[in-house]
């Protein structure tokens, strides 16, 4: 078992080290912050309880935020779910901006994924759900016989809204909604149908942190506490984001500074100014400022905005292709020499 952990530790540095070698992209501001370390024990212990609890499921639903469906899927867990059928749930989409869900739809089917975008919260597409996994399974190949009743295991990053997925699907309080794994004590089949039911504990996936705006783009969905990032840098970065997205300059409070050319930071202290939230001395309370704008953006709020784009992702492939590319055409021009050294 600690083999294992330290082997996908090593794989996640690794990938680190190129993703940081990769690129600046943010502005320095955030950049200048390095990224956290962050590997709560509780988490492992999360991961050790699903990979014992693979033997008892037939399908897996992944769920990921529709907001990051890069950034909170993370590739790490592969190796665990092993070859069983998956099913990839882009859920929140309802937060997140329609085009781009049907951009990130289409990614990960031309990747042989299956995968549908709903909404837990709002039921939107949960219909949906029960004949996916009927197809998968009959895919699959499982006979009827073998075993009448599918068994899915739901897992997820934190807060990525696997209880409220599952108590919605049964329609009743099933799983305690609330950033905190593992609330479950004892493991629990919820019947959903004559055929399918599903594990009550959800297994917590690690997220992906491999570089600040990974490390931002979790704080603003809320997926990492809001502490170990900090409030007022995820704050920033929200605006930094609205800005990119067109959409900061349409929010009272920020739209007279369109065309300004003011800093993250200028911003918030002015938008905090404009709602009246001041501390001693008239300066803004930047505290109640940012905790305000990321409870807006968190309950949709300030719009519907994605933060992962699949452009980039494609552009950080190409990237880390061109870079493996280089390392091989290195690695053959070193070995020739090598042997006429001998
Ligand atoms: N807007 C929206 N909010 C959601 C959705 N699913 C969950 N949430 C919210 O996200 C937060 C975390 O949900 P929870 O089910 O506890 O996540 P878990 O940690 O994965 O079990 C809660 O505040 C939910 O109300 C969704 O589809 N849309
Ligand atoms: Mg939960």
């Amino acid at each position: 078992m600690a083999k294992k952990i330290s082997k996908h530790r090593a794989k996640v540095l690794e990938r680190q080290a190129l993703a940081a070698e990769r690129m600046i992209t943010l502005p320095e501001r955030f950049e200048k912050i390095p990224v956290i370390s962050w590997y709560p024990g509780h988490m492992l212990k999360a991961q050790r309880e699903m990979r014992e609890k693979m033997k008892l499921v037939d399908v897996i639903i992944e769920l990921i935020d529709s907001r990051i469906p890069y950034t909170s899927m993370n590739p790490n867990f592969d190796p665990i779910f092993q070859d069983k059928p998956r099913l990839m749930l882009l859920n929140k989409s309802m937060l997140a901006n329609k085009e781009e869900t049907q951009q990130w739809i289409k990614y990960y089917r031309s990747r042989g994924h299956r995968v549908l975008a709903i909404d837990a919260f709002k039921k939107r597409n949960l219909d949906k759900v029960l004949p996916e996994i009927r197809r998968i399974i009959d895919k699959a190949g499982k006979k009827k016989s073998f075993r009448l009743v599918t068994r899915c295991m739901i897992v997820g990053i934190p807060n990525v809204g696997k209880s409220t997925f599952i108590n919605r699907m049964a329609g009743k309080k099933i799983a305690n909604t609330g950033p905190i794994p593992g609330v479950t004590r004892h493991q629990q089949w919820v019947t959903l149908a004559d055929d399918v039911e599903l594990l009550d504990t959800p297994g917590v996936m690690f997220p992906r942190i491999d570089t600040k705006a990974d490390e931002l783009n979790l704080s603003l969905t809320a997926g990492i506490k809001d502490e170990l990032v900090g409030e007022q840098i995820t704050a920033e970065f929200l605006i930094y984001k609205l800005e990119k997205a067109g959409i900061l300059y349409k929010i009272k409070g920020f739209d007279k500074y369109e065309g300004e050319e003011l800093d993250s930071e200028a911003l918030l202290k002015n938008y905090g100014k404009f709602r009246g939230f001041l501390a001693e001395g008239g300066e803004a309370d930047l505290h109640k400022t940012s905790a305000t704008l990321l409870h807006l953006f968190r309950e949709g709020d300030l719009g519907r905005i994605s933060l992962n784009t699949v452009k980039e992702v494609k552009e950080i492939a190409r990237w880390e292709k061109k870079k493996r590319q280089e390392k091989r055409a290195a690695e053959k021009w070193v070995k020739p020499e090598d042997e006429t050294n001998e």
